[in-house]
């Protein structure tokens, strides 16, 4: 056969969404590209899925239905037929709910996969159907999300587009290099034209080394820097009348609560300088236009909401938002208007059911009542691996009566505790549509390979099981193409001309959130989605405390854990899902520490440490430097836990303590101590 060369989007769960080009030769992919023509990814991929094939091809595949043959957690496992593992799944469901309600039945899903296909269709309508538990689905950026939509009602942000116009890019919690690298050339032409670009993180990580200012914030501290900035904005005069009065409520409110927030408490709380304080405020303020990429890293903190709630009042009060090349970007997902609720048909429930945060699973694994999860259906995540309190998220999982069913490619710690574990398809091997939140285009992908094995699609398996179950709702007779045109339905202008056939044809397509060739300023004529239609600069939700686990909370705590970890994102992987690959001595078994805490504990470079708290522990290679200030420990996440000799990882002490508001995870919230330890 030829060689051909098939369009494709990759799925990870990733802001870029890039566009890519498959080589395929005798129905086997041998080459992923970059495709050229995108106008935002333009033609390169990043280090990890450049590899992708390694994974796409790895001997470790997941190839056909499996059941249980071991103790829960163990591996151990047995070929089933799809009859059977369909036949199983069926009748210990149905049993489950005739026993305990369906609502003892909860689903588990992350974006595994970030297409609306295989992420968020078929399943929810299935699990609809059965009446079961909703899941919250926090893990990421639900506090950021409450934050946004506290100050602006709506989520959209500077394009990346825009940035080469931008003088001041701040990449605020974003580690632009390692989880968002195609905004980097937009940011390496803006340099070219003079711009001056600063990050602001406890961890000067690559995108750090690059910048041309680090501002080493002590974590969980964002909103006593911008309320600090805010103080300097208006006692300096700062601030752009016209927009603040025309387009915003509550300045002089605003002003007040402020008032506290001299440099000189600001620089006490944060750990910056009183002068990179009042320096970066007024050069916020006076070189223009001034972008900030703010990521999520900033809000996986007790206070991370209320701190996404004041930085995104900073572009209001400047007046950046009018500006091309100004703004803020935290995600642009909100733009994509799809038809979700025909996708996901939340009619199909018999009645409105419970709603469960998946970031505090352990606790509804172990203390749920009325009834308490009895089955539990996992696909597109790794909950052993990415949540917090791993220790009570694995206790819960082991539960001897807890039927658990695991959708996956490949073999991981919650694929252990599966008692039926069904093998997924990739990206490369199933049909899907994908929004992106980090630019504006939406992109339509065919298979490009046929799966292996036995390997199904999670629309394929839901629409198989519902079926199996009886559940008789013509919605379970959509065909993948259905699905994509009752998604492009919405009808929101946005979408308009944006058809299955165009997609077909072009693959990607920019959303129509302005005029074509014009840039878009979401925000520029105010147009706020708040119940007052301005920004608002409401100092209720910006109240600063120090989180409970940090250098100013709890003394007790203090005292016995004296640390504060943060575990952000590995460069070269994707939350837990290069896990497969063996890298026992990579950056997610690094623990980087400052030299004076190393000194005060006697490890040198290389040592394994013990790192723990009340909830756990986990060695690691310590690595010495002056990247973290001290006081401050950094471990990148996330390695399989069975890949350590722990068999845990970094969340095993991780609490499961929520947010301020919208009831997400605090994994940048952690006391632990270290110590060094024997090989
Ligand atoms: N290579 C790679 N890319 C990824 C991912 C991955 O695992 N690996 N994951 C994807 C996912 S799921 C997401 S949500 C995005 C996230 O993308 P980002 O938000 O950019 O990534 P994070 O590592 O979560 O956090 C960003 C930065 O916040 C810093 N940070 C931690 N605590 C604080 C704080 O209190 N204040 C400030 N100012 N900064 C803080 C971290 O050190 C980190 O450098 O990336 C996606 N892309
Ligand atoms: N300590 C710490 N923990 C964190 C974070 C952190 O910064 N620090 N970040 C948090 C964040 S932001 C996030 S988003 C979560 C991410 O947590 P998860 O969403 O669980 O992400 P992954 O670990 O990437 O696991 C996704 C799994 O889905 C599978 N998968 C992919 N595609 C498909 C498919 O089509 N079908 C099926 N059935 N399976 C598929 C993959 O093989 C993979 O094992 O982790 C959170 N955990
Ligand atoms: S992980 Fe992100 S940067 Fe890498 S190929 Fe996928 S979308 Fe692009
Ligand atoms: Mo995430």
């Amino acid at each position: 056969m030829p060689q051909q060369v098939v369009h494709s989007t990759c799925a990870l769960d990733c802001p870029d969404a890039c566009s890519i080009l498959v080589t395929v030769e005798d129905g086997r992919a041998t080459r992923l590209r970059g495709n050229p023509d995108h106008p935002v990814t333009r033609g390169f991929l990043c280090a990890k899925v450049a590899k992708y094939l390694d994974r796409q091809y790895s001997p470790d595949r997941l190839l056909y239905p499996q059941k249980r043959t071991g103790a829960k957690g163990e591996g151990k496992f047995t070929r089933i037929s799809w009859d059977e593992a369909l036949d199983t799944i069926a009748s210990r469901l149905t049993q489950i709910a005739r026993d305990h309600g369906a609502e003892s039945i909860l689903p588990f899903s992350y974006a595994g996969t970030m297409g609306l296909l295989q992420g968020s269709s078929m399943d929810r309508r299935f699990f609809h159907a059965l009446g079961a538990s909703r899941l919250d689905r926090t893990i990421c950026s639900s506090a950021g999300m409450a934050g946004t939509i506290q100050t602006m009602g709506s989520r959209f942000g500077t394009e990346p587009e825009q940035f080469p116009e931008s003088k001041l890019i701040i990449a605020w919690g974003a580690n632009i290099l390692g989880t968002n690298v195609h905004l980097w050339p937009f940011i390496v032409e803006a340099r070219r034209r003079g711009a001056r670009f600063y990050t602001i993180d406890p961890y000067r990580n690559r995108t750090g080394q690059l910048s041309d200012r680090h501002f080493s914030i002590q974590p969980g501290t964002d909103l006593a820097l911008a309320l600090g900035m805010i103080h300097i904005l208006i006692a300096e005069n700062l601030y752009d009348r016209d927009y603040v009065a025309a387009h915003t409520v509550n300045f002089d409110a605003l002003r007040q609560r402020a008032a506290d927030f001299t440099p000189a408490h600001a620089a006490q709380l944060t750990g910056l300088s009183v002068d990179e304080i009042v320096t970066l405020a007024r050069e916020y303020a006076t070189v223009r236009p001034a972008a900030i990429r703010l990521n999520y890293g900033v809000q996986r903190s007790e206070r991370g909401g209320g701190a996404i709630s004041a930085i995104s009042m900073l572009p209001a009060l400047t007046g950046s938002w009018r500006e091309v090349g100004g703004g803020l970007q935290l995600s642009t997902s909100m733009a994509f208007q799809l038809n979700r609720a025909a996708l996901e048909r939340a009619d199909l429930q018999p009645k409105p059911t419970r709603l469960v945060n998946m970031t505090t699973l352990g606790q509804a694994l172990t203390e749920l009542n009325e009834p308490p999860v009895k089955a539990l259906f996992v696909y597109n995540s790794n909950p052993a691996a990415i949540l917090p309190d791993q220790n009570r998220v694995h206790g819960g999982l082991r539960r001897d009566d807890l039927f658990c069913v695991v959708a996956e490619q490949f073999q991981t710690d919650t694929a252990d505790f599966a008692d039926i574990l069904l093998p997924a398809t990739t990206f490369l091997e199933h049909s899907d549509l994908y929004f992106a939140y980090g630019h504006y285009y939406l992109q339509m992908a065919r298979p490009a390979v046929a799966p292996p094995g036995e390997c199904r699609s999670n629309a394929d398996l839901f629409r198989a099981l519902a079926r199996r179950m009886g559940l008789t709702s013509p919605a379970f007779l959509d065909s993948d193409d259905d699905l994509i045109d009752q998604a492009l339905a919405s009808g929101h202008p946005f979408l308009e001309g944006i058809t299955r056939s165009r997609l077909e044809a072009e693959h990607s397509a920019r959303l129509n959130v302005s005029a074509a060739g014009t840039p878009y300023l979401p925000y520029a004529e105010g147009g706020f989605a708040t119940p007052s239609g301005k920004c608002e600069l409401n100092p209720q939700h910006v109240d600063y405390q120090p989180p409970v686990e940090s250098r100013f909370g709890d003394p007790h705590l203090r005292r016995r854990y004296p640390l504060e970890l943060i575990s952000p994102k590995n460069d070269d992987s994707m939350n837990s899902t290069f896990g497969n690959r063996d890298d026992r001595d990579g950056e997610t078994a690094t623990l980087y520490l400052h030299p004076d805490d190393a000194a005060v504990r006697e490890v040198a470079e290389g040592d394994l440490v013990r790192l723990y708290n009340a909830r756990g522990s986990v060695r690691l290679r310590a690595a010495i430097t002056s990247s973290v200030r001290s006081g401050v420990v950094c471990s990148p996440s996330s390695r399989w836990p069975k890949r350590s000799v722990d068999r845990r990882n970094i969340n095993a002490l991780a609490s499961d303590r929520l947010t301020d508001i919208g009831g997400g995870p605090t994994f940048y919230s952690c006391l632990v101590q270290v110590e060094r330890c024997g090989d």
